[in-house]
């Protein structure tokens, strides 16, 4: 008996280092969205949590830079742990209210602020979002400076974001890298996390959103057509409808992310890093056949 309980004992040991350094860090953003349904005060970033006993969430921040870094806004400090935990879960942070993202989403988030207020806010087109505190548990949060993107978990930059950036690789998190060209703003498609490469600019794509609780329970704003390079109106396919569009962008009779130019991302087909009558041309060829329509694209950002 006293074998096994030194047996025990010794494995204890063994764990608790492990236990004690890993309660909510080892997870990062996995997607981040803002103005789902065309309401720009619908957001939420979902939480993956990528080993178990991730869920000593209560303390920990999430706030949001502006494009140059010049201010941090404090968006939710959240109130409680998660529930359940495990490798793969998820838990989700979103706006406006629980009402507001249940009926638009279907599913009810774990955490809410309020993101209708001026500057309480994802920035759609350019900033950068960070969740998370430094220390082995979440410290009160008023003992670290909200401002300074190494005291967090995980940092996502996109756009033309120019701000500091999150360098620190404590207790195994990632630093942010390049910002990604794409933002979460388009209204159809969220920002998603496809690696972990400590690189914003590789780590993150755009993808259909798929916000999913601590519950398991996984949302979607209507119908979605997966992202396509070309598909600029976002109804699946790359036609002639595509190339009109463009064609009125290029004359200044379209504006970028207003019905049908929902997706911009996908209109440099011809990788010049604009979007002119040039890809018009080539979606066009595409229509009817003269050249293939599998196109990569440089993101292009309207400003
Ligand atoms: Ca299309
Ligand atoms: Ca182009």
């Amino acid at each position: 008996m006293s074998r096994i309980v030194r047996a025990l004992a010794g494995l204890v040991v063994l764990l608790a280092p492990a236990s004690a350094h890993a309660v909510f860090h080892v997870s990062h953003i996995g997607e981040l969205m803002t103005g789902a349904r065309g309401d720009p005060s619908i957001q939420y970033v979902e939480i993956r949590m990528d080993a178990a006993s991730q869920n000593v969430t209560g303390g920990t921040r999430l706030t949001a830079f502006n494009c140059d870094g010049s201010t941090a806004s404090v968006l939710l400090v959240v109130p409680s742990n998660v529930p359940n935990q495990g490798p793969g879960l998820h838990w989700i942070m979103a706006s406006p209210s629980a009402a507001i993202f249940l009926g638009a989403s279907g599913i009810a988030p774990d955490f809410i602020w309020n993101g209708t207020a001026a500057g309480a806010g994802i920035p759609a087109s350019c900033g950068m979002v960070c969740w998370g505190a430094p220390g082995i548990v979440p410290p009160s949060p008023s003992s670290w400076n909200a401002t300074d993107p190494n005291n967090y978990v995980d940092c996502v930059a996109y756009g033309p974001y120019t701000g500091p950036r999150k360098v620190s690789q404590h207790d195994g998190t990632s630093p942010s890298g390049t910002p990604t060209p794409l933002t979460p703003g388009g209204g159809s498609l969220s920002l998603t996390r496809v690696s972990t490469t400590g690189n914003n600019a590789t780590d993150f794509a755009l993808a259909c959103p798929t916000p999913t609780n601590n519950a398991g329970a996984t949302g979607a704003f209507g119908s979605c057509a997966p992202a396509r390079c070309g598909d600029v109106n976002g109804d699946g396919v790359v036609d002639i409808g595509d190339a009109l569009v463009v064609a009125q962008f290029d004359v200044g009779l379209r504006q970028c992310h207003s019905a049908p130019f929902t997706r911009p991302e996908f209109c440099d087909v011809n990788g010049d890093s604009a979007c002119n009558i040039g890809d018009a041309l080539r979606m066009a060829q595409c229509a009817v056949g003269l050249i293939g329509c599998n196109f990569t694209c440089q993101p292009f950002i309207c400003r």
